[in-house]
């Protein structure tokens, strides 16, 4: 594949100019990348104010190598942002905006991000953070100065920094392979590890998984349900559209049955992005039929874990539309192994993205026979540059050219890939990463608990969601009550996905000699009652 070699190729390169301003050269400057609600940005307005914001950046002494976290709605000003940082060099890192202050604390002091940009909505839950963080020079807010307090840290409006900038059309020098962009990936120990992507990782994941699966062209409209601060949601939302001039619809607010029908009726996308949960509870709506209220939808996808059968065909059924399952993952950027269309079988991933290579390996490294189930690792040059000061973990994943997922994948007789799992004790909830650790740290932090253990256990649509083990103290009794000030102290410590929606009081836990909780005991025997 020559062509993909040359975006890899190691030369002068920086991302903004294929993204943005080549749309404007191609002459769509009038033309709307991005809407939301009854607002729009247009690709030559994206070209000016991405400019202002990296020349208002630059004066202020943020320029390249800078590092700016973004804790971001997705509004028009994420686009702005992100592509002004990127245009000047400086190093955005969208953070996931449902987290709570002290992971907030953890990843603006472990990324040392020089600036914070906060959507003024957001202000509440990372403002307390900053008093904390020993990095941060100086806060941008989208919106209302007064919905935050810095302390010490000079804090200036988006409208601020605009106006500090212009318009010339300039980019900063960077290198195809350098850092352009961070991402965090969440770990089993609950501490999210900053994976650094580089300049030219955009444009391989538009030119494999988006040109050759998708075959996403100018006159897409696309919604993706899954934000873009996630590695998915950018890349659909975002990067994916751009690469072609084709537009993008944004919600700012939760993506529920009621708000993505509502765009789906008013904007009528031609690509939909979600996730599993999300395309189960829109298919417990009566609301979805033919094109779920899109007469232009003609492809819809699913990730972040693995899609039950019965959900795609059952869409495939009401909607006329199949559901591409595909695997992706913060380390690789995007979707590597992926159904596509006229070839699906649901249950599986599909097979490698062209431009990827994937293998799975047994405990001795050797590769799996057909239907044997090992660790899949993957091949391709969107995989990140490693993480962020995490040294050996870094060695662990990114294995030379292959990066080792941590999925118990097999592969049928007829090339398809299908998830077994994964080989440590993380799971999926709404396609958001939920380590058992966190949610038993948070459980025993509470009055009533001596002991938890957290498991995945699948509700009636063959989804996990977290099932709780705990062992209480003295004087303490199960009851209702208890139950609910078990969850809702849960939301608060971990985060709102994270909660057990099943609690089971036992009088111990399954343990190892040296005291660790076996969690896959607990699983084993969960899956034989549920037989
Ligand atoms: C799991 C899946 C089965 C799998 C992601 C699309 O999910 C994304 O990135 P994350 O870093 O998580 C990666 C992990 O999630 N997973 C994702 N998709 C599937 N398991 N079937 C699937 N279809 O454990 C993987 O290792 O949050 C998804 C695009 C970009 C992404 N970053």
């Amino acid at each position: 594949m020559e062509h993909l070699a040359a975006i890899t190729e190691r030369r002068p390169y920086n991302a903004v100019r294929d993204f943005v301003d080549a749309n404007v050269d191609a002459g769509r400057s009038g033309k709307p990348a991005f809407k939301e609600g009854s607002r729009s940005l247009t690709y030559g307005e994206l070209q000016k104010e991405s400019c202002r914001f990296a020349s208002g950046l630059a004066a202020l002494g943020f320029g390249q190598e800078s590092r700016m976290a973004m804790l971001a709605l997705d509004t028009l000003a994420f686009p702005v942002v992100f592509w002004g940082a990127i245009r000047g060099g400086v190093v955005p890192i969208p953070l996931n905006t449902l987290l709570t202050t002290e992971q907030y604390v953890y990843m603006l002091e472990d990324s040392r991000a020089a600036v914070l940009f906060v959507s003024e909505a957001l202000a509440k839950v990372v403002g307390p953070a900053l008093a904390r963080v020993s990095s941060l020079k100086a806060v941008v807010i989208a919106g209302n100065k007064d919905a935050i307090s810095t302390g010490n840290i000079p804090l200036y409006s988006l409208d601020e920094i605009l106006a500090k900038g212009n318009a010339d059309v300039f980019a900063a020098p960077t290198l195809s392979d350098e850092v352009a962009f961070w991402l965090y990936s969440s770990g089993s120990t609950g501490e999210p590890k900053g994976t650094k992507h580089v300049h030219s990782s955009l444009l391989y994941t538009a030119k494999t998984y988006a040109a050759q699966i998708l075959g996403v062209r100018e006159d897409d409209v696309v919604y993706s349900a899954a934000k873009l601060f996630f590695a998915y949601g950018l890349g659909n939302a975002m990067t994916f559209p751009m690469s072609v001039g084709a537009s993008t619809v944004l919600l700012s607010g939760r993506p529920t049955p009621d708000s993505v029908f509502e765009i789906l009726e008013q904007e009528q996308p031609s690509i939909f992005f979600g996730v599993p949960t999300l395309y189960a509870a829109l298919l417990a709506d009566k609301r979805t039929t033919k094109g779920a209220g899109s007469r232009r939808l003609r492809l819809c996808v699913s990730a972040g874990e693995a899609l039950p059968p019965h959900v795609g065909e059952n869409w495939k059924k009401q909607v006329g539309v199949d559901i591409l399952d595909g695997i992706g993952s913060t380390e690789m950027l995007h979707i590597f192994l992926s159904n596509r269309p006229g070839e699906i079988r649901y249950g599986t991933s599909g097979k490698p993205v062209p431009g990827y290579d994937a293998k799975i390996l047994d405990e001795n490294g050797k590769e799996c026979g057909v239907d044997e189930i090992g660790e899949l690792i993957v091949r391709g040059a969107s995989s990140a540059e490693g993480y962020w000061n995490q040294r050996e973990k870094s060695r662990r994943t990114f294995a030379g050219e292959w990066t080792y997922t941590g999925d118990k994948y097999l592969c049928d007789a007829d090339g398809f890939l299908r998830c077994c799992g994964r080989t440590d004790d993380m799971f999926k909830v709404s396609g958001i990463w939920v380590s058992p650790f966190e949610v038993e740290s948070a459980l025993v932090s509470h009055e009533a608990v001596l002991e938890a253990a957290v498991i995945g256990h699948e509700d009636s649509d063959g989804l996990l969601k977290p099932k709780a083990y705990v062992v209480l103290k003295k004087d303490f009794t199960s009851n209702d009550e208890l139950f609910e000030s078990l969850k809702a102290h849960v939301k608060e410590k971990a985060g709102a996905w994270k909660y057990p929606r099943w609690i089971d009081v036992r009088s111990d836990l399954p343990k190892t000699a040296t005291g660790k909780i076996q969690r896959f005991k607990l699983r084993e025997e969960d899956a034989a009652t549920a037989r």
